[in-house]
């Protein structure tokens, strides 16, 4: 095989974690597709070089963002609220011009962020290329186009609407194997006063909570404020500020402009001094982490095995992409889970990728409630724990695996 090479700069990979054949993430579907399913080999690399963590291969993004894409942005209340915040703070920050500001949202989803800016009447643009979330957007008043996101893109839209004050991504930026060119649109995209304000998976989160779930198709990088001031120092741009967030297990927003507008805060120095004591510049630390996983698979299957043989009965919450990674690595299918209970309607009624576990609508959940229930979406663990105290009052159970496999309740 030839020697894989990283997408930053160029230098040979390290391969530091191999989950095996993989499905995609988000590859919800019916048993009739079960026998043409497409799998991958998963595994990640790491350059010294560019400090950045990579899927050493990765699905082409057509196959996974297309007008039947399964996740939908607006399933949680917390994260409802999390955007409203969000936007709020870009609206009130000194980036936006006073006349006329232009925002653009990379990944927009169904909206979640930008029909705040809508509602507001500021001109925004969302680029989203999974057209059947775009259009639930699009009911939300946010105007969009349907398109992935680079070089091209960005002159276009210079050229039609002018240069933005704002470049917004969430969840997207860590997808896009192209995140050169991303940059590069950026660049071109962005007023010489304007602000890139973008937040992913912290990769510092994943070490410290072994939430090795957050790797999958999608998630082509995992970013720290090393690898991103490497990156978009690459282009001219400087890291200026950071801004830690519990979303999702644990985010890091990063505040990026060109170089000279604005001075970098104290944050990112403490940031990347954290970095380097945590070491996640340096190759060892995820050889380390790669042992840690293993450990984590070990428990969770012992756990699970245990249960069953007592005769208990087992369910999973939240059909996530981050369960597609756990239930195909530690070979976990309705033997061991019954079935998957989410609230996503495009979801339900069919099967996890990989080990085929039905996805049943919340219902089956709330009507027919397991001994213990695998909370696959421990990211919303505050949300879902206040909503799910019936659960719990009967004697039901969860299971989570991060920071460690453990029971609760
Ligand atoms: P959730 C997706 O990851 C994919 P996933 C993507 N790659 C990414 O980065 C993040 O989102 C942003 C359901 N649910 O948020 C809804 C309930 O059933 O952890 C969702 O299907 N009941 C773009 O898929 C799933 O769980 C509930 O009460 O790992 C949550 O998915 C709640 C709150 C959610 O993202
Ligand atoms: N920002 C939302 C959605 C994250 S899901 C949130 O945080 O909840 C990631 C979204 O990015 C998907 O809707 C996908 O279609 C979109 N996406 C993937 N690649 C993209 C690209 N190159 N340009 C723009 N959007 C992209």
């Amino acid at each position: 095989m030839n020697q894989p090479i990283c997408r930053i700069s160029g230098q040979p990979l390290t391969k530091v974690l191999d989950f095996g054949q993989q499905p995609l993430g988000n590859g919800f579907l019916p048993p009739e597709h079960f026998i043409s399913e497409y799998f991958y080999p998963m595994e990640m690399g790491f350059s010294e070089k560019s400090m950045m963590l990579q899927l050493i291969e990765q699905p082409a993004p057509e196959k996974m963002f297309h007008e039947h894409y399964a996740f939908y942005s607006s399933t949680s209340r917390f994260m409802e609220r999390h955007f409203g915040e969000f936007s709020h703070q870009v609206m009130q920050s000194k980036y936006l011009a006073k006349a006329d500001p232009f925002v653009v949202e990379l990944g927009c989803n169904d909206g979640i962020m930008l029909k705040h800016f809508a509602q507001a009447s500021i001109r925004h643009l969302g680029i989203e290329p999974s057209r059947n979330v775009a259009e639930v957007a699009n009911v939300n008043g946010v105007r969009t186009l349907s398109e992935f996101f680079n070089e091209n893109v960005a002159e276009k839209i210079v050229r039609e609407e002018g240069q933005a004050d704002a470049f917004l991504a969430a969840n997207v930026m860590c997808h896009i194997p192209d995140i050169q060119g991303v940059v590069k649109g950026i660049r071109t995209l962005l007023k010489p006063t304007g602000v890139v304000m973008f937040e992913d998976p912290y990769l510092g989160d994943v070490i410290e909570k072994i939430s090795y779930d957050q790797i999958y198709d999608e998630h082509v990088f995992l970013f720290s404020a090393h690898s991103i001031q490497y990156l978009f120092g690459l282009h001219g741009m400087v890291l200026i500020d950071v801004q830690p967030q519990k979303t999702h297990g644990g985010s890091m927003r990063y505040v990026l402009a060109h170089a000279d507008a604005y001075p970098v805060s104290d944050a990112v120095t403490k940031l990347l001094l954290k970095e380097q004591d945590l070491g996640l510049h340096l190759l060892p630390t995820f050889e380390a982490f790669s042992k840690k996983v293993e450990q984590s698979r070990a428990d969770l299957v012992s756990l699970l095995c245990n249960l069953k043989s007592q005769g208990k009965r087992i369910a999973g919450y939240g059909a996530t992409s981050k369960s597609t990674t756990i239930l195909n690595y530690c070979g976990v299918g309705p033997d061991l889970i019954e079935y998957i209970s989410d609230t996503t309607p495009i979801k339900q009624g069919k099967f996890t990728p990989g080990m085929h576990i039905p996805v049943k609508p919340y219902e089956a959940f709330k009507t027919n409630p397991p001994d213990y229930a695998v909370l696959f979406a421990w990211n919303h663990a505050e949300e879902i724990m206040a909503n799910e105290k019936a659960f719990m009052d009967a004697g039901g159970k969860w299971i989570v695996h991060v920071p460690k496999v453990q029971v609760l309740g």
